[in-house]
């Protein structure tokens, strides 16, 4: 257990470190403040240097369309109550943007369209919730590993913190509103997908739309819907409970992994 452990922090030093020295190449691009330069810099970068940056990641099985389950039940937030969302649901979600910011050498805001430039990826894969029901679902979306490098993660960075736009309890503070977190070593797994289309359609609104992310070696609770901003952090400990996530900070493991 304890070698596990500590293998599991040494890449995560190392992911960070070399995260940092794939940057140095590119400072011209990173900045020029612009998103679509940022986008042509992310197109270069290759799976293969996602594999060379963290090796050895273990695959969550993936599965053929037959497999696809007929149904697969949204579950927690399956419409954000907000007047903000209910626009965007309205406007197609054009006038929604990611906010990526934090411990990067580039913040940026990215649209939907922006995404959807990027290199992406499609896997079919079996979502577990911690209640008890599974479902194969086929998604599409952004490697996040692959939009890290292109923003340029800082040294010191060691977690990927991602904000919703639900509110899954009601609060006076907002400590309701769901959030998640994971480590550089899930980041950059190549797996671990910003997901814009679920079985070869946009993402509903029940499943997250516009924007959710699969990070398919955890529990469906660390699949976080409804993503709004995605902060890049050396510690989690100073947001809301501080245990790194909205079911986390009433009792979850953060560590999720199947
Ligand atoms: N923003 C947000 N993300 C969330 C939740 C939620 O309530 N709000 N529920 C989580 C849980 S417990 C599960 S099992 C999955 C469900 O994903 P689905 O609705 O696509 O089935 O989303 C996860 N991500
Ligand atoms: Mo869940």
């Amino acid at each position: 257990m304890t070698s596990i452990i500590n293998r599991r922090r040494f890449l995560i030093g190392s992911g960070a470190a070399l995260g940092a020295v794939g940057l140095t190449g590119c400072d011209d691009v990173v900045q020029n403040e612009n998103v679509q330069k940022v986008l042509a810099m992310a197109e270069q970068l290759t799976m293969r240097s996602q594999r060379l940056l963290v090796p050895q990641q273990k695959l969550a099985r993936e599965f053929t369309e037959k497999d696809i389950s007929p149904t697969f039940r949204p579950n927690g937030t399956s419409q954000p109550g907000s007047e903000e969302y209910a626009a965007m649901v309205e406007n197609g979600f054009s006038t929604w943007k990611l906010k990526v910011d934090g411990l990067v050498n580039q913040p940026m805001d990215l649209s939907l369209a922006d995404l959807k430039k990027l290199p992406s990826r499609t896997q079919i894969t079996r979502h577990d919730c911690v209640e008890g029901w599974s479902a194969i679902g086929k998604w599409t979306g952004v490697p996040l590993g692959l939009l890290l490098r292109s923003v340029g993660v800082k040294p010191g960075a060691r977690y990927v913190v991602f904000y919703c736009a639900d509110e899954l309890e009601q609060t006076l503070d907002g400590s309701g509103r769901y959030y998640e977190s994971i480590d550089l070593i899930d980041a950059f797994h190549p797996q671990t997908i910003l997901a814009y289309s679920m079985n070869d359609k946009d993402l509903e609104v029940a499943h997250g739309a516009p924007l959710r992310l699969r990070v398919e070696r955890h529990l469906g609770y660390k699949h976080a819907k409804y993503l709004m901003r995605i902060e890049v952090r050396d510690k989690f400990s100073d947001i809301w409970g501080g245990n790194g996530g909205f079911w986390e900070d009433r009792g979850y493991e953060w560590y999720a992994g199947i």
